[in-house]
């Protein structure tokens, strides 16, 4: 059991909505109905007069103080109340604060918004027609609704490999919006108080400090002056990293009231309009000799952004990690094409489960893989083992500038195809297929890069993206650790105490985590992209190695020898030569501040920011089996492997736990979990009634295996996870519908793969999309 389960499994957690404060007021938004409107006037007389009802905030009210607008991490600005225009379904256009939630909710009903409605514009396509309605007007020398363009590798080597090429292989496929869906929406409990001028926030963030910095930045408060808490957080997958209005909205009310203002969002609320993840159009061909080997690949990315850019993502890049896509492969050369586009959309395109618009990168990779394999009439499996790095390709150079420090991919993708029993299993689906019964087999072999970043690269508002641990120990040998991570679920109150016993001796049951209050943890950048692990959990090792390098000092004074004649071994110093003369970590802790050498300064504690000096490369290999029946098109799975090489494990159980929940995801998302939007702009997918997340009623059984390659510059080896999963699993699921239909030719099938596709692809012999 994690140390943390012992709260959650009693119910004990404390979660943001848990906060109640003394005369807390509670907050609702009224959110747009219309996708694209031009706001005509608001009335909000009516809900003033609704006894119980504090404050209606209104854009206009929000413009007086300069804040109807914010900056969005991605350096765009987003709405925080409408003023001129209303962009997507959903969108917050007053605000209402009251004695409680229901008087709140009323209040919303009561006020009348008259808008005219705009044509809406609900896909790349339409977004970038002639003539097309620009939706962000409200940006000077914004004349259409390009939202970034951006472009990477060596166009003329890619243009001369094609030449080349024997076969030239072709792929076009979109990925489906979908969104995290944690199961705590966000919220927040913003407390000023007028006599101490001290803002406290509650809420549910992957990145405090973050929000702390950004609220300094925006609203002009002292930075000292704000203090921001996550306590428990119900799940983040991404959708906590943003700043969003809410939040913004329960500070200026709080501020103007002088009281505690709580915001709850509601499950729609938080599905219509926070960050979704993926929703975009991918466009790619490979150049292949006919000997299987790749020469070169291309690709052209179409994001639909929604209508701000608010990605939150910390690279110099406009489209995230993007171009890590064939980072496992020799491909030679590449070059890769992006354009963002703004739509009458929720914003977002955040990293769900996800370093950064990878799962998108990894799902086109693995499908254009077997797309490629299967154009050349060469085995998927033989395929990938003539092109992944071999393992004294490393350190290697991606042709879009990536470092790939390790691996031993084809040892991983062997475990894998021994586990499944690749090539029994292909005998059987042909003596399956000669009865008309379909089975099928699909790989995914990927590499993720996690770790955001090293300072070169990486930063967040010009914040780089270090992260840090601070490390105290008391007289009795117990301590108190925090780091600029935040756990939601993730297990880093059990996690980092083992590290902090690896490298001091001290029990792991004798180190509290603790993380997420701005007053009291050292700055750093937040969990999100499987960075906790590789660049907080990198410095809980470094300011451990410090306390044990003044615990040396402090056992060499105790022992009287010198420094140089002390050895250690885990949890105890000893003199060279004499190991029964000995001080403990323990005796060197009650000794810092009862007995410390002439001169030293007492105490033991210390904190390190660690600046990883590359990201970390986990490698995976999925192997998924299924059996599609062609009367109906339905599919069920028959068996999933998975290979994960994260480098070495802290905390197996954890691992598994990630690696399980990863899968899960990439399940749903190859078949379930996805949100569309009507020509209208009204967005399906709002409930859990038409948004399905997996249960494990509908979740198949995992096979789990592993591969350690130690992460060559981590200080215990150890590699991200926390994602790898769900970013490399889709690809397996839709791989293997595919090859269970291969006899038909069809390509490709968009996800979701709902049977009622599968069944058009199996009558039609066509795509689909
Ligand atoms: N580990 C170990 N070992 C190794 C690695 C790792 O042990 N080698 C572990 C750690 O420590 C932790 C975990 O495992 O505990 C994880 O980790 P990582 O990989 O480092 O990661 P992080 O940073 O911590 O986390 C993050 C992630 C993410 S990113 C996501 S989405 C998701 C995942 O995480 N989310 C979540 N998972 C999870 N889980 C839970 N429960 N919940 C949640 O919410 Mo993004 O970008 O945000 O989208």
């Amino acid at each position: 059991m994690r140390v943390e389960d012992s709260r959650f499994i009693r119910g004990r957690g404390n979660y943001t909505d848990d906060v109640k404060l003394p005369g807390m007021l509670y907050m609702e938004i009224l959110r747009s109905p219309l996708a694209h409107a031009r706001i005509i006037s608001i009335d909000t007389s009516r809900a003033w007069a609704i006894p119980g009802v504090r404050l209606v905030l209104t854009g206009e009210m929000m413009a007086q103080r300069n804040l109807a607008w914010m900056p969005t991490l991605s350096y765009d600005t987003q709405a925080v109340l409408a003023t001129d225009k209303v962009r997507f379904q959903g969108q917050e256009v007053c605000v209402v604060v009251a004695d409680d939630p229901y008087i709140a909710k009323d209040g919303c009903e009561a006020i009348d918004v008259e808008y005219e409605p705009l044509p809406p514009i609900v896909n790349p396509e339409q977004s970038a027609a002639p003539g097309a309605p620009v939706i962000r007007d409200d940006k000077q020398g914004q004349v259409d609704n390009t939202c970034y363009r951006w472009e990477v590798g060596d166009r003329e080597a890619t243009e001369r490999a094609f030449a080349e090429a024997d076969v030239v292989s072709k792929l076009k496929l979109h990925y489906p919006r979908s969104h995290p869906s944690p199961i705590e929406c966000c919220g927040s409990v913003a407390d000023f108080d007028p006599a101490t001028k001290k803002l406290t926030v509650y809420m549910t963030s992957q990145a405090p400090h973050i929000v702390r910095s950004a609220v300094a930045l925006i609203a002009e408060l002292p930075e000292h002056m704000i203090r921001i808490v996550s306590p428990d957080v119900g799940g983040g997958f991404g959708n906590k990293v943003p700043v969003y209005p809410g939040y913004v909205h329960s500070i200026l009310a709080s501020i103007l009231l002088g009281k505690p203002v709580k915001w709850t969002e509601d499950k729609t609320g938080n599905l219509i309009s926070t960050g979704f993840g993926r929703d975009m159009y991918l466009d790619g061909e490979m150049a292949l000799r006919s000997d299987g080997k790749i020469l070169a690949v291309r690709m052209h990315a179409d994001t639909d952004q929604g209508a701000f850019f608010a990605d939150a993502q910390p690279s110099k890049f406009k489209i995230g990690l993007m171009h890590s896509t064939f980072a496992c492969y020799n491909i030679g050369t590449g070059y890769i094409t992006a354009q963002g586009h703004y739509t009458n959309k929720a914003p977002g395109g955040v990293a769900y489960r996800c370093s950064f618009r990878v799962t998108e990168a990894m799902f086109f990779q693995e499908r254009m893989v077997q797309a490629a394999a299967d154009d050349l009439g060469i085995d998927q499996a033989e395929f990938r083992r003539v092109n992944l790095l071999p393992d004294d390709a490393f350190p290697a150079r991606t042709p879009f500038g990536f470092l790939v420090d390790s691996g031993q991919y084809d040892k991983c993708l062997q475990i894998g195809l021994d586990a499944i029993g690749y090539e029994e299993f292909r005998r059987e689906q042909a003596a399956a297929r000669a009865k008309g019964r379909l089975l099928g087999i699909g790989i995914s072999t990927m590499t993720e890069p996690l770790g955001a970043g090293n300072s070169r690269e990486y930063d967040i508002l010009g914040i780089k993206m270090f992260d840090s641990a601070e490390l105290r120990v008391h007289l009795t040998g117990k301590a108190i650790l925090r780091t600029g991570a935040k756990t939601q679920g993730q297990g880093h109150e059990t996690t980092w105490a083992q590290i902090v016993s690896h490298e001091l001796g001290i029990p792991a049951a004798d180190v509290v985590v603790e993380e997420g209050d701005t007053d009291t943890a050292p700055y750093g950048m937040g969990t999100y992209a499987s960075r906790s692990t590789p660049v907080a959990g990198a410095a809980v090792s470094m300011v451990s190695r410090k306390i044990r390098a003044k615990a040396r000092k402090i056992a060499a004074h105790l022992l009287e020898v010198s420094e140089e004649d002390i050895e250690w071994e885990l949890g105890r110093f000893f003199v060279r030569g004499a190991p029964e003369r000995g001080a403990t970590i323990q005796e060197c802790a009650m000794a810092a501040y009862s007995n410390m050498p002439d001169g030293m300064e007492p105490g033991l504690e210390g904190n390190a920011y660690y600046d990883p000096p590359n990201l970390t490369w986990p490698f995976a290999c999925y192997i998924v089996t299924v059996e599609v029946d062609p009367e109906t098109g339905v599919w069920d799975v028959l068996r999933v492997v998975a290979v994960d090489d994260c480098g070495v494990r802290i905390n197996p159980m954890i691992v598994e736990g990630q690696i399980m929940g990863g899968l899960t995801e990439a399940y749903a998302m190859s078949n379930m979990q996805f949100q569309t939007y009507d020509a209208e702009g009204n967005i399906v997918g709002s409930n859990y009634m038409d948004y399905l997340i997996p249960t494990a009623w509908e979740t198949p059984g995992f096979e789990l295996h592993e591969v350690v390659t130690p992460c060559p510059h981590h200080p215990i080896g150890a590699k991200g996870v926390g994602e790898c999963a769900a970013v490399g699993g889709p690809a397996a699921f839709v791989n293997a519908v595919l090859d269970a239909i291969a006899h038909t030719g069809v390509r490709n099938i968009d996800m979701p793969v709902l049977p009622d596709r599968v069944w058009t692809a199996l009558q039609t012999h066509q795509d689909v999309s």
